[in-house]
């Protein structure tokens, strides 16, 4: 069984958004028509609240772009983007969400930044056993997502949205180690390269963690 885990496919990751990835609007249309050749339909929404650790504005004297450490990870800082119930969080017009079964938010707690679908940035440091226990004991925050996508039956997970070097490389990467056959369909995806090169390297990393990368036309 496959499912689709949509990322973060909000207003201000598009083209005039607080946090806007280039050309983000153009995989609208690509993520509309995948949908049908899946099974189960999924999406993720990044969903802070004003005051969240992650918002250079929350730390006087820091600019966007900036890292700080924040309760013991190095945290990227980022303009304030999808606070929650804003319209910059809200999904974007025109994307397609009459399949979508169910919608993990992320990124709630104001102590930690979440760019996976899965699980908060400190599982990222984990070995899949210590993930399960940690999240099994309630000290990392997990959206849920992995629990549902299990109970279901998925074997094989397909990754779309945005943006390929933050939320969805995490998700794919934890994805991928939670042991689901993991997909990135690179031309439904679009990245932020704060750096030149981001998306690539990332690309990169997430090939080298066995998680393959395919094109909508391949699917
Ligand atoms: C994201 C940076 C901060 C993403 C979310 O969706 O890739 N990036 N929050
Ligand atoms: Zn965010």
């Amino acid at each position: 069984m496959k499912a689709l885990y949509i990322i973060d496919i909000q207003n201000d990751f598009c083209p005039g958004g607080a946090l806007a990835v280039h050309e983000g609007d153009q995989i609208i249309p690509v993520v509309n028509q995948l949908q049908e050749q899946f099974d189960l339909v999924i999406m993720s929404q990044d969903w802070h609240p004003a005051d969240h650790g992650s918002f250079a504005a929350n730390h006087p004297g820091t600019n966007p772009g900036e890292v700080i450490d924040l309760h013991g990870l190095d945290q990227i800082l980022w303009p304030v983007h999808c606070v929650q119930g804003s319209h910059g969080a809200a999904f974007v017009d025109g994307l397609q969400t009459d399949k979508v079964a169910a919608i993990f938010r992320k990124g709630t707690d104001i102590t930690v930044d979440s760019y996976s679908g899965f699980y908060d940035n400190g599982s990222a440091l984990m070995s899949v056993e210590e993930l399960h226990a940690s999240a099994a004991n309630g000290k990392r925050i997990s959206t849920g997502a992995f629990g549902y996508l299990k109970e279901l039956g998925i074997t094989d997970l397909y990754l779309v949205g945005l943006a390929t070097d933050y939320c969805v490389k995490f998700t794919a990467l934890d994805g991928n180690r939670l042991g689901f056959n993991t997909h990135v369909i690179q031309d439904a995806c679009r990245g932020v390269n704060l750096q030149p090169g981001d998306v690539d390297r990332a690309l990169e990393e997430m090939r080298a963690a066995g998680i393959k990368i395919i094109t909508s036309q391949e699917l």
